[in-house]
């Protein structure tokens, strides 16, 4: 064997190892933590097991077929008997009856799968509206009005039914862990059901082509115990607090004054624009533009100066504010937790 074949079957062995790798990740649907998302896994590994054997079998009759000989090919004379008796049997019972069982099978089971994803008459313990725009998510509480952006909160133990719509354009969400994708459509609420025993941090994504920037529509669902969630809910409920010093005052005047307030809503204020994401808790949030970055001030910072930059095409314009203005906006915004 010479250096490159060498070399190019030890990166072959290197890519499979990475390849398997994935199969752990936080967004692998071979790693469930929800019920909907082990319905799909569950269903995935039977489709893979039923796929692998009748492969399997596939190939070996290929190989019987290529090593036997028969008596009729050692002459130049082509075979003309017809198959016997028992070839014939042979053929109808694998390429006929056992493809309409196994298809038969595995679409039942495809059929249970998404009769468990919908339950018909499932009656939610919470209620949740996420509404997909360009390009980032609006997350409403309609029974305990909240409403945040790009942060889906639940409690475990929980069923949690998700309405989905849109604002613009056709996206999808999509939290692996979790479930499988439902689309939100413009005109139009989609349902989807999240329940989970396990508290943690899942990562979701839209999975709609929807633009520019649906690379950059990320989102997490956070699970949580139902104290720690109802604490959230209280929190989030509140109004935006009135400044308490000359700095933060002086920042919810620039806010204030600038379009900013056409855009977005801050409760509690005169601020109530509906284009981009509810900004009265966003000192609470863990990222800003849809998981473009981490939300420190920093980040904040550059994204209210130039938020083209962190997210080319996104539908917020540069907001010229500086110095001393751009330092009390930003204390301001601080306060919003
Ligand atoms: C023309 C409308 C518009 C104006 C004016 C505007 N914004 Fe935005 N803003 C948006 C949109 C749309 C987004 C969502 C962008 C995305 O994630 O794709 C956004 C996102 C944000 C975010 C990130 C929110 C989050 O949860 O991800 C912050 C913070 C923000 N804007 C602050 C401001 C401030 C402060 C001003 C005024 C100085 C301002 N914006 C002016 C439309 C606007
Ligand atoms: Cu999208």
């Amino acid at each position: 064997m010479n250096i490159d074949r060498k070399r190019s079957r030890f990166l072959l062995w290197i890519f499979l190892l990475l390849i398997v790798t994935a199969c752990d990740a936080e967004t692998s649907v071979l790693n469930p933590h929800g019920e909907g998302a082990e319905h799909i896994a569950n269903l995935l590994i039977f489709m893979l097991i039923v796929g692998a054997v009748v492969y399997l079998q596939v190939i070996i009759l290929f190989l019987i077929a290529l090593f036997r000989r028969r008596a009729a090919t050692t002459n130049d004379t082509p075979d003309t008997k017809p198959p016997s008796r028992n070839a014939q049997l042979f053929i109808i019972a694998n390429g006929i009856a056992l493809p309409i069982i196994i298809l038969t099978i595995v679409f039942g089971f495809n059929l249970v799968t998404l009769a468990e994803l919908s339950p018909a008459n499932a009656s939610a313990d919470l209620t949740i509206e996420v509404i997909g725009h360009r390009w980032w998510w609006e997350v409403r509480y309609p029974d305990h009005s909240v409403v945040t952006a790009n942060e889906i909160y639940i409690p475990t133990g929980a069923q949690v039914e998700l309405r989905l719509t849109s604002a613009d354009v056709i996206h999808s969400l999509w939290v692996p862990a979790l479930n499988g994708k439902a689309d939100l459509i413009p005109g139009r609420s989609n349902r989807m059901y999240l329940y989970t025993d396990e508290a943690g941090d899942y990562l979701g994504m839209c999975a709609e082509l929807c633009g520019i920037q649906h690379a950059k529509m990320q989102f997490r669902v956070i699970a949580q115990p139902p104290e720690d969630f109802e604490q959230w809910l209280e929190q989030q409920r509140q109004p935006a607090p009135s400044p308490q010093d000359e700095v933060t005052l002086r920042g919810q005047q620039i806010f204030l004054g600038s379009a900013c307030v056409y855009c977005h809503t801050v409760r509690g204020t005169n601020a109530s624009g509906v284009i981009g994401p509810d900004l009265t808790h966003i000192a609470s949030r863990d990222t800003i533009g849809a998981g473009a970055v981490p939300n420190t001030l920093g980040n904040l910072a550059g994204w209210i100066i130039d938020p083209q930059s962190i997210k080319p095409g996104n539908l917020m314009p540069p907001m010229y504010i500086e110095g001393d203005d751009l330092q009390a906006l930003l204390a301001y915004l601080e306060t919003l937790r």
